[in-house]
């Protein structure tokens, strides 16, 4: 399969061209290309140009408001809240983010909520904007009812990500950004456009029997990770980025869509950690404690988490970021397809 490789501004401008093209303002437009360019630059292609076709199917179905302006609510405590007013989530944590990183700073902790979103994308671009700042980082947001608990056969958690961050003087971030479903829907997506089995454990068909075949897992369920462990952390994610904060769970957002083929509006929680403000050593000693730890992981030769999309990146700067003629003539075909 032959391939392009082009710079990450131009394929940032070339998404952000599309989004503008179906009328979207230029503040969501602008940060909802960001996220997707770095998805692909980071080679994480279930969060890449892959997504672009199923946030215009939900501008189509008028499930977000693709012109919305986020409106920012600090009444200057440890929570920040962001109403996304029906928008995509990049606009509003980017309102969000640099208000929860300075109270994060004056108070040692501080959680951004962001309500009333349409979330698409990994959340790992959110904990590095923390990261960058000297921040830990801490994010979670529910998804729709696509998953069954452990020992359940029915969907009702989401895929639900949750992602870390730990920032490193003069290194990549320590940043882990797992879904808690054994594989995101993205994959199973992936699979089922690729004509691919799906690997045994990810899914169950519509009678609850375990199920390879893509196709029956979109109509039944998918599984949590680890069976109870990743059951319990996707419950604790709809509990608090979903009940707490006056968002949708997983399974209204799913009833309000209809629909998994569009992508699903609810909240998210953000949570940023000073490090200095923790230890009675402050800073360096946090850092130092934490490079022993790090450290020793890398030392036995184990890879850390984020240590592929930092290698992607990484080969992406140096030589552009690969796209297949399938997916650039897909932009060209996004480009001109508006929203007939
Ligand atoms: P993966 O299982 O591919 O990876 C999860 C994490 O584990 C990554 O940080 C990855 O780093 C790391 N990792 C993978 N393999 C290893 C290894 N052998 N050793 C050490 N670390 C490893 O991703 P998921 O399928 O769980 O999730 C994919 C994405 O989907 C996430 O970014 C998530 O935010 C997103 N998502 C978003 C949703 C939403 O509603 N917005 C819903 C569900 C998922 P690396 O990337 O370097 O491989
Ligand atoms: O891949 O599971 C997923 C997903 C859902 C919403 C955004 N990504």
């Amino acid at each position: 399969m032959s391939s392009t490789t082009i710079p990450f501004e131009t394929l940032s401008q070339r998404i952000e061209q599309i989004f503008l093209n179906v009328g979207a303002c230029p503040a969501q437009a602008g940060a909802v290309a960001r996220v997707i360019a770095k998805g692909e630059r980071d080679d994480c292609k279930s969060h890449g140009v892959y997504r672009i076709a199923g946030l215009l199917r939900t501008i189509r179905a008028g499930k977000v408001d693709a012109t919305s302006d986020p409106v920012l609510d600090d009444a200057g405590g440890g929570v920040i809240r962001v109403d996304a007013q029906g928008g995509f989530s990049p606009a509003a944590f980017e309102l969000g983010a640099p208000v929860l990183a300075e109270r994060a700073r004056d108070l040692g902790v501080a959680a951004l909520v962001i309500n009333d979103c349409t979330h698409f994308s990994a959340l790992w671009p959110e904990i590095e904007a923390l990261t960058d700042m000297g921040l830990a980082g801490l994010a979670m947001c529910p998804s729709y009812a696509v998953v069954a608990p452990a020992g359940g056969t029915a969907p009702l958690l989401g895929t639900n990500p949750i992602a870390f961050g730990w920032p490193r003087p003069d290194r990549d971030p320590f940043v882990f950004d797992i879904a808690t479903s054994v594989a995101a829907r993205g994959e199973i997506e992936l699979h089922r456009q690729q004509g691919k089995p799906l690997p045994q454990g990810w899914a169950l068909d519509a009678e609850g029997q375990p199920t390879t075949d893509p196709e029956a897992a979109l109509d039944g369920a998918m599984l949590p990770f680890g069976a109870h462990k990743g059951s319990a952390i996707a419950i604790m994610i709809e509990l608090l980025a979903g009940s707490m904060i006056g968002d949708r769970t997983s399974r209204e957002a799913l009833d309000y869509l209809g629909s998994t083929t569009i992508l699903p509006n609810h909240g998210e929680l953000i949570l940023a950690f000073a490090p200095e403000r923790f230890s009675a050593g402050g800073a360096a000693a946090a850092m130092a404690s934490a490079e022993t730890l790090l450290g020793g992981i890398e030392d036995q030769g184990a890879r850390l988490p984020s240590q592929r999309r930092f290698a992607a990146r990484a080969r992406a700067q140096a030589g552009g970021i690969p796209l297949s003629d399938a997916e650039w003539a897909d932009l060209d075909r996004l480009r001109d397809v508006g929203l007939d």
